[in-house]
């Protein structure tokens, strides 16, 4: 993973960004005028079925009291090594990426395995919306509106078996769709992550399928990502297509390149820094990023349990 760098290296004219506000304006008119919620949505992704699902009721459990992050920059800024390593060209070199109809598989060491298609199991589930905070590895961090499911509804779908320890993410891998692939061709390609089954279970993992009342946009990891909200950005898995129980941990990609630097446990913490930077402080994306201290476990301090 790159450096951490200090100042945004590009810039969005201030005219070009939606404030907060209005985005909330927009989605609230569109709630009162009962108009349907695709309306909210621009864009190919929206399709069918799939527009009545954003946005959607966001959980007044996850929702604090603090702006959000630019969604600009959100969706704008990114990391996904399998197109680019440039976080502000990721954006738009996902054209080829087909992400509908999308199909995945949850097996391992469980009574059920089975396949879903990733729309149809929105539709099954029901979504809800999440603000939460997101702090990368490199020391970035945004507070963006997620909208998915707990994870743990979709895991259970499978019954895991008790040895199920751990488990596995593996994102797609599509180098004609792909084409950072190629770029890297020592990586150990597919990207995977792991979590432990009661990190899995937590009521704060989550599988999220859009971002500011839409689907996911395609940079961000449409049609499905993990969004696991007090480890380290990298172990939020995009665009999934294999979920596996295992009863060893797994191999993950970061992990297996620089295991010094990216262990599997990866949970924030200001007091442990990165061997090449620290992680005392972060800067908060976006059209005037501020820098702010890092707090332990992200601020999620209810997971401390998982960890005594
Ligand atoms: N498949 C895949 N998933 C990934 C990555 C990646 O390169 N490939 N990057 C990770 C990192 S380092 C971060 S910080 C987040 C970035 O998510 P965002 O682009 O939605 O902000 O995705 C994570 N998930
Ligand atoms: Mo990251």
């Amino acid at each position: 993973m790159a450096n951490v760098i200090l100042k945004p290296e590009w810039h969005v004219p201030e005219k070009e960004i939606t404030p907060v506000k209005d985005y909330f304006s927009r989605r609230d008119f569109v709630k009162t005028m009962g108009l349907g919620v695709g309306l909210a949505s621009v864009g190919s992704v929206q399709a069918g079925a799939q527009a009545k699902l954003f946005p959607a009721r966001r959980n007044p459990k996850y929702n604090p009291k603090i702006a959000l992050t630019n969604k600009q920059w959100a969706t704008g800024y990114n990391n996904f090594y399998e197109f680019t390593t440039s976080k502000e060209y990721v954006r738009f070199l996902v054209g080829k990426f087909k992400t509908n109809p999308w199909q995945v598989e949850v097996s391992g060491l469980c009574n059920k395995p089975f396949k879903f298609d990733a729309h149809e199991m929105m539709q099954k589930i029901g979504l809800e919306e999440r603000v939460y905070r997101f702090r990368c590895v490199e020391a970035w961090s945004m507070i963006v509106p997620w909208t998915g499911y707990q994870l743990n509804k979709l895991l259970k779908m499978a019954e895991p078996k008790n040895d199920a320890k751990y488990v596995k993410f593996y994102t797609a891998m599509k180098p004609k769709e792909m084409p950072g692939l190629a770029r890297l061709p020592s990586y150990p390609w597919p990207y995977t992550e792991g979590l432990r089954i009661d990190e899995a279970m937590h009521q704060l993992t989550f599988m999220a399928t859009g971002i500011y009342g839409e689907a996911m946009p395609k940079q961000n990891g449409a049609p499905l990502r993990l969004v696991v909200p007090w480890k380290y950005g990298y172990k939020s898995i995009k665009s999934i297509v294999k979920i596996e129980f295992t009863n060893k941990q797994p191999d993950t990609l970061w992990n297996s390149l620089a295991p010094k630097e990216y262990p599997f446990e990866s949970n924030v913490n200001p007091a442990v820094p990165h061997p090449r930077w620290s992680q005392a402080s972060e800067r908060m994306i976006g059209p005037n990023p501020i820098r702010v201290k890092t707090v332990k476990y992200n601020g999620y301090s209810q997971v401390a349990g998982l960890y005594k």
